[in-house]
């Protein structure tokens, strides 16, 4: 069973291609026989790793991949690495900004993901999308978010697949120029990364390093 989760809204927008995505994705993928759910999480420090935990509980799944929005980034990007530090840039939708404060008391400084994201960037290709590599998910709720799902998932034991997947702000089919995927692109992107994450080999050796 394949978990996708999404984003509410935050920072003053009124929807967020992550769960507008996320649901899409997983319409498409029951209705070709793969069982899949999308739940949206609350931009909130203070709910979002419960109401995570609980979906996860729910579901059962064998592979979570958790998604958000990065308002700067103009292709979907695999996060490679969550780390134990929030840095709000801005309040999340409680009002709440906190700095400088550890996802996890005690925890480790980070955790890789453990989506096999070299297939996933080269199924994406393969697949006329565009994908990146990130090395970064932030310090906001998406990471904190990210650090939470591998805490439960090395907490629990078991070989779980979960990570975190960034989307770009959709495109805006009617604006000249407008190069960003809609969200049919973001949807199909997601199915190709889950489904990927659902077979059980190893990840690829391929280079897809970067600078940055
Ligand atoms: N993006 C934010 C939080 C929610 C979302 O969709 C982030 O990148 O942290």
């Amino acid at each position: 069973m394949i978990l996708l989760t999404g984003f509410e809204p935050f920072g003053g927008d009124t929807t967020n291609p992550s769960i507008d995505a996320a649901r899409l994705a997983a319409a498409a993928l029951n209705a070709s026989g793969i069982d899949a759910a999308a739940e949206q999480l609350p931009c909130v420090f203070a709910q979002a790793p419960a109401a995570l935990g609980a979906a996860i509980e729910r579901h059962g799944p064998d592979v979570v991949v958790c998604v958000g929005l990065a308002a700067g980034r103009g292709a979907v990007s695999l996060e490679r690495v969550a780390v134990n530090l929030i840095d709000a840039r801005i309040p999340d939708n409680a009002g709440e900004q906190p700095v400088d404060r550890a996802v996890e008391a005690g925890g480790p400084a980070a955790y890789f993901g453990t989506l096999p994201v070299k297939r996933a960037l080269r199924a994406l290709e393969a697949g006329g999308l565009e994908g990146r590599i990130s090395q970064t998910a932030g310090t906001y709720v998406c990471n904190q978010v990210f650090y939470a799902l591998m805490h439960i998932l090395r907490t629990r034991g078991g070989s779980v697949r979960g990570g975190f997947v960034h989307v770009p702000p959709v495109g805006d089919p009617g604006r000249a120029g407008a190069a960003a995927p809609g969200l049919e692109a973001l949807s199909r992107a997601l199915q190709v990364i889950a489904l990927q994450a659902l077979d059980p080999s190893p990840d690829a050796a391929l280079a897809a390093g970067a600078e940055h």
